[in-house]
């Protein structure tokens, strides 16, 4: 049974929303997005019970966009994508979580979707795959190709076809959480949450493709550090005792 009730356009419901009778949870990690952080949650469905923004040390308005439109946001002042998500899980109170970056590049619209889809397949992680990227302006050549190693290396390691190890956007149930070992406060968390869902065979784990676009904002990433980073530490979490 779906029931769904009327919020203020901005801030959060004043009454409780119930997507499936699933509390939901949104996450999303910034660092200097105030662009890309006021479209994100323009669009952000109204089933959503809690949206968390964690503001990772921004110097431009993500912090204000944020609160503006009733997101709760943290604030974590040590840098690293991981380091957020850290912080944001710890506060977070859905039966089930999605994540997906500040910058306009993973689609709020595909939420209502994905959720569907976890219930459907009836798994407990579902990741959301760029591939194959549609938008020619969405990812370069290189991105392209790094990531497909990224993968590949992921997917021979731990026996398992991911098509995306890298994606920003999963839906998961936060019981899973209590099992998981995350370490990474780096770009690498992204695997490592993965990786964690892979291994345990109580997990079920999905993917599926979504429409993924180009980003709004400055790029922060820097392709050959957090790609040779991440490639070593899917090698050193493979291997470690
Ligand atoms: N790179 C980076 N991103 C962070 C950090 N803390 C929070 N973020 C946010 O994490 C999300 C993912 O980072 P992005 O820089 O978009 O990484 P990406 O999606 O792999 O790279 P792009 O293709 O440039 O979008 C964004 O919303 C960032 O604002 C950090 O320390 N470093
Ligand atoms: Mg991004």
């Amino acid at each position: 049974m779906r029931i769904w009730y009327q919020r203020p356009r901005s801030g959060r419901a004043s009454h409780p929303i119930v997507y499936k009778s699933q509390r939901i949870t949104v996450i999303i990690p910034c660092l200097n997005e105030e662009q890309g952080i006021e479209k994100v949650l323009s669009r952000m469905p109204d089933f959503v019970d809690q949206t968390i923004v964690v503001d990772n040390g921004s110097t431009d308005r993500t912090s204000d966009v944020a609160r503006s439109f009733g997101a709760e946001v943290l604030r974590e002042p040590v840098r690293g994508y991981g380091r957020t998500y850290k912080r944001g899980f710890a506060s977070a109170i859905g039966d089930i979580i999605i994540t997906l970056d500040g910058d306009h590049s993973y689609p709020p619209d595909a939420i209502s979707y994905l959720i569907e889809a976890l219930l459907h397949l009836d798994v407990d992680f579902l990741n959301a795959s760029r591939f194959p990227v549609r938008d020619p302006a969405a990812m370069s050549f290189k991105h392209k190709f790094g990531n497909w190693i990224l993968s590949l290396a992921m997917s021979i390691l731990y026996f398992r076809w991911v098509r995306d190890s890298q994606s920003g956007m999963w839906v998961f149930r936060r019981d899973i959480l209590k099992t998981m070992k995350l370490t990474s406060d780096s770009m690498a968390f992204s695997e490592e949450i993965k990786i964690e869902a892979l291994k345990n065979s109580r997990i079920r784990f999905a993917e599926i493709s979504i429409m993924y676009t180009s980003r709004l904002g400055e790029n922060k990433l820097n392709p050959w550090r957090d790609g040779f980073y991440n490639l070593w530490f899917l090698l050193r979490k493979r291997f470690e005792r």
